[in-house]
């Protein structure tokens, strides 16, 4: 199979979300069959979902990879699983890591546990924010241009978190 360019959305909340952002991009960066081939600066974001949580660290990765897509979301559900994420069943509720499968090159998929593209994608602003970053001139089957999805999301409170020198 040859490889297609994917990209992964990358949340944190609980624990020390930019730690666990990095380390994540650490990981996904020696994920078999794939190589990291951009990733964006962090964010800083508020919450979408129920308020009382802490503040979100986002982020994303575009990966280029030889892993199928159930493959590929298997190996990002076991990397949340080796950073500590608990699944409690509430929906948008606080997580140590959180890497969701936005698309997987022009592919859409519509299976049980896996739709691609990302169904939130062009609601988000810590989503389409890093995603424009490093793809500006990105198009999402079904959705459309992201620089037309940019346009009609509002920053939402997202800040982008400027790195302190080493
Ligand atoms: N992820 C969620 C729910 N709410 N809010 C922000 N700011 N960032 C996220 O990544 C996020 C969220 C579910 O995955
Ligand atoms: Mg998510
Ligand atoms: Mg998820």
């Amino acid at each position: 199979m040859s490889p297609v360019l994917a990209y992964i959305g990358i949340g944190a909340n609980l624990g020390t979300p930019r730690t666990q952002v990095l380390d994540a991009l650490g990981t996904l960066a020696g994920l078999s069959h794939s190589r990291l081939s951009r990733q964006s600066s962090l964010y800083r974001s508020p919450p979408m979902g129920p308020p009382d949580q802490p503040d979100y660290i986002n982020a994303v990765a575009a990966l280029e990879t030889r892993l199928s897509p159930s493959e590929l979301l298997r190996a990002l559900l076991e990397l949340e699983r080796r950073h500590g994420r608990v699944r409690h069943g509430e929906r948008w509720g606080p997580r140590t890591l959180d890497l969701d499968i936005l698309l997987y090159g022009d592919r859409v998929i519509r299976e049980p546990h896996l739709t691609v593209p990302h169904p939130g994608i062009q609601a988000r602003a810590f989503v389409l924010y890093p995603l424009a970053e490093i793809a500006p001139d990105l198009r999402i089957p079904g959705q459309g241009a992201l620089a037309d999805l940019l346009v009609r999301c509002p920053l939402s409170g997202l800040e982008r978190l400027v790195e302190e020198p080493a």
